[in-house]
C-alpha cells in the first residue's frame, strides 16, 4: 500500500492571476518582510522580473522561483506571467506547486485570465488561497469582488471543500494583508500563516526511492544544462548517479555534478535535498521539460507536464531582402533554426517545425504577443530573420473545418458599444451577453474566431478612445465561420531601390499613413505606408524634386512631413497581410511584399 508522508518543512506554491493584478510585486514584499534584504538596502521593483524585456515592459513573461523562509518552513515561490498568450508558463509552474495563491484585484474582479489559471489549478487538484489585492485603490470594491470569485467558482464546478476557499485582502505593493477589511495590519504575516497553514506540505512515500518531474532547464556557463523540479519521493545526493527518462521511454544516465536549492532569489549549493523540495540538478545535458530523473535500480516515469495545444502559427525564415545582411550579426537559416529549436526546449507552448524548405520554418505558439516576445529576443542576440502573419491553427474533423473561437470580453463606454459591436460582426463577432451596470460603461461578451483578433486591438482602442479594455480567453474549436477581410486597407509600396526623401514622402500623405521618414533605404517591393484604399499602390519614395532654373512666383511648396509613429515589431506582426512580411534585424523594421517585382505582383493578381 501506498505510504504518504508530508515533508512539513516545506511549501510550494505559485502565485497566479490576471495580468497587473500584482504577483510580482507582492513576492518583493514577501521577500522584503521574510529578512531577505537587509533594512535599508535599496532594492529595485519587481525583482523577478528579471529578463531585460520584462523590465521594459512591466509584465512578467517567464515563470521564475525563488524562496523565502517563515517560523522554519521553506516557502518556494513560482511567479508567474499574468498575460494569456504566456499560459503555457502557468501550466508548468503549477507541476511544481502542491497549492496556488490566486490573486484577484480589488477594482477589476476576476478576468479572464484568472477563470484560466484557476481551472488548470483545479484540474491539478491544487489548493487555493484567495488574496484580494489593492484594496488600496480608489475605486475598490472588495466585497462585491469575494462574490464574483464565488461565483466563478462555481461556474467552474467547485465542490464544497474548494468553495470554502480561504481569502484574504491585501496591498502588496505595501506589504499588508488581513483577514477582514476593518482589521488593523501593517505586515503580510497573515498571508505568511495562511499559506503554511492552508496550503498541504508536500506529500511523498517514503519506501519510493527518489524520483522527480523536470518542470525547467535552465543553463549555466560552467555547468552546462540545469534540470528544475520538485523532489516527488526520495532523497537526491551530490554525486548520487541516476536516470533521466525522456519521451521515447529512454534512459540516459547521469551523476549529479551540483545540487542547488533556491535561496531568495539565488541559488544554494546543497549536498543533499529532500522529497518535496524544489532542486537544481547539473550533470545531464539532454534533458527536455517533462522527463523524469530517477535511480537505475526503480525506474519509474512521471507523468509528463501537458499544456493546451497552440493555437497560432508563423513563418520565419532567412531575410531575403535586398538590405539583408547589413545589421545583423546571425543570419544563417542553420543558426535560425537551431535558436528556435532551443526556444522549444525552454518554453513548453512553443513548437517548431521544418518545412520542406530547408531555409523556411513554422514556429507555433498561444499568441501573435508570444511571438512578438520571441522574435524580439532574437533581434537582440543579433539574430535577422523575416517573419509572416501570424495565421490561427485549424483543425479538421469528420470533414468539417474547425478554427479556434475566443470570448472576448468588453469593457467600455455605452456610447462606443455601436461602433464595436459593428467592427465585431464583419469579423464573424456574435454578441452573447451583455451588462449595463447603469454607471455609463457596459461589459459585453463576444464569441469570435481568434482570427479576428489578430490586429484588432489597436483599432479597439482608437475606436473607444482609448478608454476601452479587451480580454480574451481561448473557448474552444468551432466550425469555420467564413471568410472576413483581414485588413481594410492596402499598402503603398516602393516601385525602386533608393534613399526617401522629404518631396516624395509630402506627397505621399494624402494617400495614407507613412511608415518611413525621409533619409530611409527603400527597395522594390519594401511597403513604406498604409494605402487609405483597400488597393495596393506602387509609389517612387525617392522621387526628387526637378529643378528649374525658373523661380516659381509665389511661396515654394514646404515639404515637411508629418511626424511617423515608430514601425513596432507588434504592429508590423499585426498589419502585414499574408502576402507580405516583416524584415526583422537588431536596427530595423522593415515590412515588405512576399513578390517584390511590381510586375510579378501584378502578373499573380491577374493570375488568380
Ligand atoms: N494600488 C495598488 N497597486 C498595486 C499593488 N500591487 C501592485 N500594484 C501595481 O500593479 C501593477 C502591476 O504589478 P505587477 O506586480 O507587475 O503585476 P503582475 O501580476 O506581476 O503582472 P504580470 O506578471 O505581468 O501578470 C504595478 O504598477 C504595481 O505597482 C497594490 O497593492 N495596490
Ligand atoms: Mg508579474
Amino acid at each position: 500500500m501506498k505510504k504518504t508522508n508530508r515533508n512539513e518543512k516545506i511549501r510550494n506554491i505559485a502565485i497566479i492571476a490576471h495580468v497587473d493584478h500584482g504577483k510580482t510585486t507582492l513576492v518583493d514584499a514577501m521577500f522584503r518582510q521574510s529578512g531577505l534584504f537587509r533594512p535599508g538596502l535599496e532594492v529595485d521593483e519587481r525583482i523577478m522580473d528579471s529578463m531585460d524585456l520584462e523590465r521594459e515592459r512591466g509584465i512578467t513573461i517567464a515563470a521564475k522561483n525563488c524562496s523565502v523562509q517563515w517560523n522554519g518552513v521553506k516557502i518556494n515561490i513560482i511567479d508567474t506571467p499574468g498575460h494569456a498568450d504566456f499560459g503555457g508558463e502557468v501550466e508548468r509552474a503549477l507541476s511544481m506547486a502542491d497549492g496556488a495563491i490566486l490573486l484577484v484585484d480589488a477594482s477589476e474582479g476576476p478576468l479572464p485570465q484568472t477563470r484560466f489559471v484557476l481551472k488548470k489549478t483545479f484540474e491539478k487538484g491544487l489548493k487555493v488561497v484567495v488574496v484580494i489585492n489593492k484594496i488600496d485603490r480608489k475605486d475598490a470594491r472588495p466585497d462585491q469582488i469575494l462574490d464574483e470569485i464565488y461565483d466563478l467558482f462555481i461556474d467552474l464546478d467547485a465542490d464544497g471543500e474548494q468553495l470554502d476557499f480561504p481569502y484574504l485582502y491585501a496591498i502588496g505593493r505595501e506589504g499588508i494583508a488581513k483577514k477582514t477589511l476593518a482589521e488593523k495590519s501593517d505586515d503580510l504575516h497573515l498571508l505568511f500563516e495562511t499559506i503554511l497553514n492552508e496550503i498541504p506540505a508536500p506529500e511523498y512515500d517514503p519506501e519510493e526511492p527518489f524520483q522527480m518531474l523536470v518542470s525547467d532547464l535552465g543553463y549555466s556557463d560552467y555547468l552546462g544544462r540545469l534540470a528544475i523540479g520538485r523532489i516527488s519521493n526520495g532523497k537526491a545526493e551530490f554525486h548520487d548517479t541516476m536516470v533521466c527518462i525522456n519521451d521515447n521511454g529512454e534512459h540516459l544516465p547521469l551523476k549529479i555534478s551540483k545540487l542547488q536549492v533556491y535561496d531568495g532569489m539565488n541559488l544554494k549549493e546543497v549536498d543533499a535535498a529532500e522529497p518535496g523540495d524544489i532542486v537544481v540538478l547539473s550533470g545531464i545535458e539532454d534533458v527536455k521539460i517533462g522527463d523524469t530523473i530517477c535511480t537505475k535500480e526503480y525506474p519509474k516515469p512521471l507523468k509528463r507536464i501537458t499544456v493546451d495545444e497552440p493555437t497560432i502559427s508563423m513563418e520565419f525564415t532567412i531575410n531575403t531582402s535586398p538590405l539583408s545582411g547589413k545589421e545583423g550579426k546571425i543570419v544563417q537559416s542553420g543558426k535560425i533554426r537551431e535558436r528556435l529549436i532551443k526556444e522549444t526546449l525552454k518554453n513548453v507552448a512553443v513548437r517548431f517545425e521544418q518545412t520542406e524548405d530547408r531555409e523556411r520554418f513554422i514556429v507555433k505558439g498561444r499568441g501573435e504577443f508570444q511571438m512578438a516576445i520571441l522574435i524580439e529576443t532574437m533581434r537582440r542576440e543579433g539574430f535577422e530573420l523575416s517573419v509572416g502573419r501570424p495565421k490561427v491553427i485549424y483543425k479538421h474533423l469528420n470533414g468539417t473545418l474547425l478554427e479556434p473561437i475566443e470570448t472576448l470580453f468588453v469593457d467600455c463606454d455605452e456610447h462606443f458599444l455601436g461602433i464595436v459591436t459593428e467592427k465585431l460582426s464583419i469579423r464573424k463577432g456574435r454578441l452573447t451577453n451583455l451588462v449595463n451596470n447603469q454607471s455609463g460603461r457596459i461589459r459585453a461578451e463576444f464569441s469570435i474566431p481568434s482570427r479576428a483578433l489578430i490586429g484588432y486591438r489597436d483599432e479597439f482602442l482608437t475606436d473607444t478612445k482609448g478608454t476601452g479594455i479587451m480580454n480574451t480567453l481561448f473557448a474552444g474549436y468551432e466550425p469555420f465561420r467564413g471568410d472576413f477581410p483581414t485588413r481594410f486597407t492596402g499598402s503603398i509600396v516602393s516601385d525602386r531601390q533608393g534613399n526617401s526623401v522629404a518631396y516624395a514622402l509630402y506627397h505621399l500623405e494624402p494617400r495614407g499613413r507613412l511608415f518611413i521618414v525621409p533619409g530611409e533605404p527603400v527597395y522594390a517591393g519594401m511597403i513604406v505606408g498604409e494605402h487609405n484604399k483597400t488597393v495596393d499602390i506602387s509609389a517612387n519614395p525617392s522621387k526628387e524634386k526637378k529643378l528649374t532654373n525658373m523661380r516659381a512666383a509665389g511661396k515654394d511648396e514646404s515639404t515637411v512631413c508629418s511626424p511617423v509613429q515608430p514601425m513596432t515589431l507588434e504592429r508590423a506582426i499585426n498589419f502585414i497581410k499574408d502576402d507580405e512580411m516583416v524584415e526583422v534585424t537588431p536596427q530595423s523594421i522593415r515590412l515588405y511584399k512576399k513578390t517584390l517585382s511590381v510586375k510579378k505582383r501584378k502578373y499573380k493578381n491577374e493570375l488568380n
